[in-house]
C-alpha cells in the first residue's frame, strides 16, 4: 500500500516504459533469422518455443477494455545448431476475420470490451468471441491455440497457418469449453500424457477431465488419442482457470466467487466483469481421481482452501511420508477486476492485490489443510522442470516484481529452491518487463554409460526462455538464461513488438 512506502521511495520503473507495450502487432514474420546482441545461443537448444498472447488491442480507434480481450497472436522461436528463427501469426478466428474486414469491433469481449454504440448496441448480444489468446501447445501434429471458454483452434506447427476451430475429432460439442491450462504428465502411468479439462459453470458446475496420449506408443496409441474421460459435478459456480496434477489426482481450486450475469445481458459489462469474490468466504479444493476406472469407487474429495483468489498453480505432488497432497498456488487477496470506468494503462498497482506463492498440504484422510508462504514477493507464471510435473520438484522459476514487497509490474525472473528457500534473481529492470518464463531442461545422452545416475541431468540444468518488453527500444527481446545460476546466456532483439503475453510452451520436435 502506498502509505507503507518508505519516504523517498523510487519505483523500479517508469510507467510509460511499462505501458508502451500495449499496442497492435503490425507484422507477421516468416522464419526470420535472429542474431544475439549479447551472448551466444546454446548449441544444444533444439526445439521450438511457442508463445501466445493478445496481439491486437485497438480497432477503428477503439481500445480493448482489458488486454485479455486482445486477439491471439502466436510466436514460434525455432532453435537448432546455435541458430534461432522467428515466425508469428494471428490466429484466424471467426472474430478476427470479421473484425479485420469491418475495421472495428463486431463482438463484445469477455473482459469488458464493448461494441461501438453503447449499452443498447451491446445488450442481449451474448455471443462469446473465441479469441484463442491464452496458451499454445503441441499435441501430435497439431498446434492448439487455447481459450478456456470455447474450443481450441488448430494450427500448422511449422507455418502457424490456422487450420480452423477444432472439436478434436468430435470429442467436443460445438462451443464446449476446453481449458487453456493443460498439464503435461511426464509418464506417471508409463506413457506421457496431456491432461486437461473443460468447465460448464452454473448453479451446479461440471468438470470434464480428459487425458490424451502426448506421444505415439508402441501399442498403436497415437499422440492426441483420448485415453481417459470423466465428468464430475459440484455445487456452486466455478471459475477454474488452471488446475494441477499428481499421479493419482487432478487438483482444482474452486474460488469463492459469485457470477451475476445481469450487467452482461444488459450490455453494461463483460461476462468476466460479472464475477465477484464472496467476501469472507473461502474456496474449496476438489481432488478428482485421475483414473476412476483404476480406483474402483474413487470419488472426488472436497477440502477447505485458504481465503483468497487463485488463477494459477505452480505444481502439486503426493508426499509419501505423510500421505498429503501438496499444492502450490499463486494467491491474490481478492479477484482482480478492472471496473468499467478504469483505463488499464492507468492502473494504480498499489490498489490491486499482488500474487504470492503459497503451499497447501492437504491431508485427504483427516480432511485438514495446512498452509505456508513459499514466496511473498509479487509473483506470477511459475513453473517447475517439466520432468517434475506432478512430482516433488526442488526448483521453481517464476516472474517477480523488482521490489521485494507490494504490487508492481513483473520485471525479473526468480529461481526458488523449494527445499531451502534460496533465491536467485535475474532482472530486466528498470526498462525491461518480463512475461512468463519457460524452463527448458537440458536433454541427457540416452546412451547408457557407467554411472547411470550421472546420465540424468540435474533438475535445474537447462535454460529459461523469457520474452522481455524493452522499454528503451519499444520492442521485444527474447532472453535466454542459464536455469541453474540465472546468468544471462543470450539476448535476441526481435524485429517485433509483442504486447505482454499469456502462456507459452516448449516443443522438442
Ligand atoms: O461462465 C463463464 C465461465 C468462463 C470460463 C464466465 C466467463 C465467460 C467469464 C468465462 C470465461 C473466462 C475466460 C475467457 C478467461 C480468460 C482468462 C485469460 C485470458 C487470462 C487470465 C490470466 C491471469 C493472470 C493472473 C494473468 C496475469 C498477468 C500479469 C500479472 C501480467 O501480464
Ligand atoms: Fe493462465
Amino acid at each position: 500500500v502506498a502509505a507503507s512506502q518508505p519516504t523517498g521511495f523510487q519505483p523500479a520503473y517508469e510507467r510509460h516504459d511499462w505501458s508502451s507495450a500495449f499496442r497492435n502487432v503490425g507484422v507477421e514474420l516468416s522464419d526470420v533469422p535472429l542474431e544475439p546482441v549479447r551472448g551466444t545461443i546454446p548449441a544444444e537448444l533444439k526445439g521450438t518455443l511457442f508463445r501466445n498472447g493478445p496481439g491486437r488491442l485497438e480497432r477503428g480507434g477503439q481500445w480493448v477494455h482489458h488486454p485479455f480481450d486482445g486477439d491471439g497472436m502466436i510466436s514460434a522461436f525455432r532453435f537448432e545448431g546455435g541458430q534461432a528463427r522467428l515466425t508469428n501469426r494471428f490466429v484466424r478466428t471467426e472474430g478476427w476475420l470479421a473484425e479485420e474486414q469491418a475495421g472495428r469491433f463486431v463482438y463484445r469481449g469477455v473482459f469488458g470490451t464493448q461494441k461501438p454504440g453503447g449499452p443498447l448496441a451491446n445488450a442481449f448480444d451474448l455471443r462469446l468471441k473465441n479469441i484463442a489468446n491464452t496458451h499454445v501447445v503441441q499435441l501430435g501434429d497439431q498446434l492448439l491455440a487455447l481459450w478456456e471458454a470455447a474450443e481450441p483452434h488448430a494450427l500448422d506447427p511449422r507455418t502457424l497457418e490456422t487450420r480452423g476451430l477444432s472439436r478434436l475429432e468430435g470429442l467436443l460439442k460445438p462451443g464446449e469449453a476446453f481449458s487453456a491450462h493443460p498439464r503435461f504428465d511426464p509418464g506417471h502411468h508409463g506413457e506421457p500424457r496431456m491432461v486437461t479439462f473443460g468447465v460448464k459453470a452454473g448453479p451446479t458446475s461440471t468438470v470434464r477431465l480428459m487425458e490424451f496420449a502426448s506421444a505415439d506408443q508402441p501399442d498403436g496409441v497415437r499422440a492426441g488419442d483420448l485415453v481417459a474421460d470423466s465428468r464430475h459435478s459440484f455445487k456452486g459456480f466455478a471459475f477454474l482457470h488452471d488446475f494441477a496434477i499428481t499421479p493419482s489426482w487432478a487438483v482444482f481450486l474452486q474460488n469463492a466467487v459469485a457470477f451475476n450475469p445481469l450487467p452482461f445481458v444488459l450490455g453494461q459489462k463483460g461476462a468476466a466483469q460479472c464475477l465477484a469474490s464472496k467476501p469472507g468466504e473461502a474456496g474449496q479444493f476438489w481432488l478428482v481421481p485421475r483414473q476412476p476406472g483404476h480406483h474402483a469407487g474413487a470419488r472426488p474429495l472436497l477440502l477447505p482452501a485458504p481465503e483468497g483468489f487463485v488463477f494459477h498453480h505452480l505444481n502439486a505432488f503426493e508426499d509419501p511420508a505423510t500421505g498429503e497432497v501438496v499444492v502450490d498456488s499463486i494467491y491474490y487477496d481478492d479477484f482482480p477486476s478492472i471496473g468499467p470506468e478504469v483505463d488499464y494503462r492507468e492502473i494504480d498497482f498499489d490498489s490491486i492485490p499482488e500474487g504470492q506463492l503459497r503451499r497447501c498440504r492437504i491431508d485427504p484422510s483427516s480432511g485438514t489443510v495446512r498452509s505456508e508462504w513459499l514466496e511473498q514477493r509479487c509473483c506470477e507464471f511459475a513453473m517447475v522442470n517439466p520432468a517434475k510435473q506432478g512430482l516433488n520438484a526442488r526448483f521453481a522459476w517464476m516472474a517477480v516484481a523488482q521490489r521485494e514487497r507490494g504490487n508492481d509490474p513483473l520485471q525479473a525472473i526468480e529461481k526458488l529452491d523449494l527445499q531451502t528457500g534460496e533465491r536467485l534473481v535475474w532482472s530486466a529492470a528498470p526498462r525491461g518487463f518480463v512475461t512468463e518464463p519457460v524452463m527448458v531442461p537440458r536433454l541427457t545422452d540416452d546412451s547408457p554409460e557407467e554411472g547411470a545416475a550421472e546420465d540424468i541431468a540435474a533438475e535445474d540444468s537447462g535454460w529459461v526462455l523469457v520474452p522481455v518488453w524493452n522499454g528503451a527500444r519499444c520492442a521485444t527481446d527474447l532472453v535466454i538464461l542459464n536455469a541453474a545460476d540465472m546468468t544471462e546466456q543470450a539476448v535476441l532483439e526481435l524485429p517485433l513488438a509483442i504486447p505482454y503475453g499469456l502462456h507459452g510452451s516448449w516443443s522438442a520436435t
